[in-house]
């Protein structure tokens, strides 16, 4: 598939998602968005698409919104950008779609991660990163409050006094601290990232993907439910899955003490 902003691919189940405006650390405008929504329509689609890994072109991951872009930008003399209008038709559906992606999404941190940035990492199932890379929660520098999600996962991930030190305060949580503070999975080796990222994608494509796409599910679910209601989800969930052909695969594959292939169905 041809883009301008980003770049989007799949080998052996790994479909790569990297975004590509190098020249601004992969701030992300209007273009860009539509061309995130072609490409993730398109991993939806194809059946052989086994997990997502979401990446970066150049220095950095992403510098967030574009505040350049004439849809955000303030013109002297007119009224100024309804912002919230840019959140909910941009942001909001791309962190959704994310969360209710049909395979597991995989963030490649390295660089910066800022704004935006840092919060569409954040929406993703596992978020790995370069030791040398960082996040910023840069909306309070230009006096807005975190958006595409991150208002609900960092207090979730870290804890209200961290999530709310990190976002009133702006400042770089660098990578392994972010490791250390549960923000993230993992901080690896800069030497090593690529090799790292590379084998954990080819392991979760490997993996059970239905059930590690209810397993997200369930966990997000956990936010809002009781434990009885907790309770019944992974009940049917589990119901569900008892009868997948991935089940019968891990078992069988355990009782003969040989690798399981699983098909994600
Ligand atoms: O629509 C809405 O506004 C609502 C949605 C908001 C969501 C948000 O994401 S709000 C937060 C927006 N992002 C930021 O405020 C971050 C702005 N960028 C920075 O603070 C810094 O660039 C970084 C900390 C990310 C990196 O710093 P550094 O020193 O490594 O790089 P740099 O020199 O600042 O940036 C390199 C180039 O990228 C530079 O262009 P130039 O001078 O070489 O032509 C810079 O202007 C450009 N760039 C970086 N971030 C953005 C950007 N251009 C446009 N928008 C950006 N966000």
């Amino acid at each position: 598939m041809d883009f301008d902003n980003i770049r989007y691919g799949c080998v052996d189940g790994v479909a790569r998602l990297t975004l590509h405006r190098p020249e601004r650390i992969n701030a992300i405008d209007a273009a860009m968005h539509a061309e995130l929504r072609i490409a993730l329509d398109a991993v939806q689609a194809d059946a052989s698409v086994r997990v997502l890994v979401l990446c970066g072109a150049g220095r950095g991951f992403c510098a967030g919104q574009d505040l350049a872009d004439p849809a955000v930008r303030f013109d002297p003399g007119s009224q100024p950008p309804d912002l919230g209008d840019v959140v909910e038709r941009d942001y909001a559906p791309l962190v959704r779609r994310l969360a209710e992606l049909r395979v597991p999404t995989l963030a490649a941190v390295h660089g910066v991660a800022a704004g935006a940035g840092a919060s569409l990492a954040l929406g993703c199932d596992i978020v790995v990163a370069s030791r040398s890379a960082s996040f910023i929660q840069a909306f309070s520098r230009i006096g807005l409050v975190p958006d595409t999600g991150g208002t609900w996962v960092l207090p979730q991930r870290v804890g209200m006094a961290r999530a709310l030190g990190l976002a009133m305060l702006g400042e770089r949580l660098p990578a392994p601290q972010a490791a250390e503070w549960g923000l993230i999975w993992a901080a690896y080796d800069d030497a090593a990232f690529s090799a790292e990222v590379d084998a954990l994608a080819a392991r979760l494509a490997a993996s059970p993907t239905r059930a590690l796409v209810r397993t997200r599910q369930a966990m997000h679910a956990a936010a809002r439910n009781t434990l009885a209601q907790q309770l019944a989800l992974e009940a049917g969930f589990m119901r569900e899955l008892g009868r997948s052909a991935d089940y019968i695969e891990g078992v069988e594959a355990f009782i003969a003490k040989r690798p399981p292939r699983f098909r994600g169905d």
